[in-house]
């Protein structure tokens, strides 16, 4: 039986339509882009953290401990200024290429879709490499200030400097949301989930090494070199748990 061209064009459609909708999903972590392609090594990727308008670009660390991770605050030179305002921190800054900073925004986003484990990597002007791992990392809403929950310490030779700050809201110089009279931001020169004030305070000003200019301003994780020290290098990754 022949078949009528209305039928054949709408089987055409069809098809292309399905066609259309087929292939990969867009990825909204790095652990997405690694099982796209388990080929791809260290480098700048596009992810999606809350659907298809919200691109951006960010480096995966997809070697370090099993690879897979999203990188949402690096620092590796003092190229880039870490001392801004609120929407800044809200949305991000800096270049995936080098340091950065994802934005509260993009890092809610994602830690509400999956369940998430938190690797702090970082090194100092000495050439030694440490890190810090937590097993379960998120970050609130806006409306509840950012708040941070992390726990399930494991010690990679840095020392537990985070759990302290565990369900701290972030805080800026333009937005104090922290449990001190003081305005932690501005004292540490940074923004972090300050309590009174911080024992680890990864966004705050470059310096090269041990300092004593001020107190508590560099780029530090205290239980490992402490509060003078202004390391080389830290990052903060996240991978979903399996
Ligand atoms: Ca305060």
């Amino acid at each position: 039986m022949e078949m009528p061209p209305w039928v054949l064009l709408m089987l055409i459609l069809l098809a292309s339509g399905m066609k259309t909708c087929k292939g990969a999903s867009l990825p909204v972590d790095c652990s997405d882009i690694h099982h796209q392609d388990k080929n791809l090594t260290n480098g700048v990727f596009t992810i999606y953290p809350n659907g298809s308008t919200s691109a951006v670009q960010v480096y995966c660390d997809l070697e370090s401990e099993g690879g897979r991770w999203t990188v949402f605050q690096k620092r590796m030179d003092g190229s880039v200024n870490f001392y801004r305002g609120w929407d800044q921190y809200k949305l991000g800054f800096g270049n995936a290429f080098g340091e950065y900073w994802l934005g509260l925004e993009n890092i809610h986003q994602l830690t509400r879709q999956k369940k998430y484990e938190l690797l702090v990597d970082m090194e100092d002007f000495e050439g030694n490499k440490t890190f810090a791992r937590y097993s379960a990392f998120s970050v609130d809403n806006e409306c509840d200030g950012y708040a941070l929950n992390v726990s399930g310490f494991h010690n990679g030779g840095a020392g537990d400097s985070l759990s302290a700050h565990n369900g701290r809201n972030f805080t800026i110089f333009d937005k104090d949301q922290d449990s001190s009279t003081k305005y932690c931001a501005r004292v540490h020169m940074g923004a972090f989930w300050y309590d009174k004030c911080q024992l680890t305070n990864p966004n705050g000003i470059y310096r090269w090494g041990a300092y004593d200019s001020r107190y508590g301003i560099g780029v530090s994780w205290h239980t490992w070199k402490g509060h003078n020290y202004s390391l080389k290098s830290i990052s903060m990754k996240i991978r979903p748990v399996n």
